[in-house]
């Protein structure tokens, strides 16, 4: 049993150190897979640092910013490839808490995915602004209208998925590269059938360094998800479960 966390990086070099540390003190017998697109601040130099540090610690580069979508897609693959039988997708940003991670790894036993969810019984939202909280229930509210999924946190960045799960997904057609990445990979498990549980999380503010939300994700968003059910209406008559 390796369960594999992936760690997108663009420009992390305050955060990625302590998490991966955090991470590690955990003790959970969790590898970190670190996706840095060659940040500017030197990120990478820090990730390799690590892996050398940290046999549990393997850090990869691509050539330049592709989007976090691109990198998990690509993380997807190479966990795959490491043989992992769940694979995480984490924040490096702090705002996804670790101490939740042992709870993930035995919630994952009974579920097909798991989604670290802010609004659920128990989950919740920390040091965000109004509007950066309305972006994201307005967005949660906008994807179960277009998709007619049930799930409270669609766009949560915080979920484990078991390998089952990311072998039955084309992972190549998945188009989008921003945040409509969650909701698009959340109405493909839905749609094969895949069981998904929503595990509460209090989600915190980004410590420090900035954020790479911006105007044209949030559009992507809205495009890709009003898209998906037509997209995948393939998917919908083969799937196992409905
Ligand atoms: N490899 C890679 N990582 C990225 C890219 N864009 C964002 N990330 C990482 O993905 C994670 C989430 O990005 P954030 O900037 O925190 O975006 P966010 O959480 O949606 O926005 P905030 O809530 O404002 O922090 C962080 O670890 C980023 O460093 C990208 O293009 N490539
Ligand atoms: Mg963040």
């Amino acid at each position: 049993m390796l369960s594999v966390i992936i760690i997108p990086t663009y420009n992390e070099s305050e955060n990625i150190e302590g998490i991966v540390r955090d991470i590690l003190n955990l003790e959970c017998g969790v590898s970190i897979l670190i996706v840095d697109d060659n940040s500017p601040d030197g990120t990478g130099e820090i990730a390799d640092r690590l892996s050398r540090e940290f046999p549990e610690v393997h850090a990869r580069h691509r050539p330049g910013k592709q989007g976090l979508g691109t990198a998990y897609r690509y993380g997807f693959s190479e966990a795959l490839d490491m043989g992992a039988t769940c694979i995480f997708q984490m924040d490096a940003d702090y705002s996804h808490d670790p101490r939740y991670i042992p709870q993930f790894v035995s919630a994952i036993d009974d579920h097909d995915v798991v989604i670290g969810s802010r609004y659920v019984e128990g989950g919740g939202i920390e040091n965000w602004g109004l509007l950066r909280e309305m972006i994201s229930r307005g967005g949660n509210f906008y994807a179960r209208m277009c998709t007619g999924l049930k799930m409270n946190d669609m766009t949560s960045g915080y979920r484990c998925y078991s390998r089952d799960v990311l072998k039955a997904v084309d992972l190549s057609r998945i188009s989008a590269t921003g945040y409509g990445f969650q909701v698009e990979m959340s109405y493909v498990c839905a749609a094969l059938g895949f069981d998904m549980f929503e595990l509460p999380i209090v989600f915190t503010d980004r410590r420090v360094g900035q954020s790479k939300m911006s105007g044209r994700i949030v559009w992507e968003a809205t495009w890709v998800v009003a898209g998906l059910k037509r997209k995948y209406r393939d998917l919908n008559k083969t799937a196992r479960r409905t």
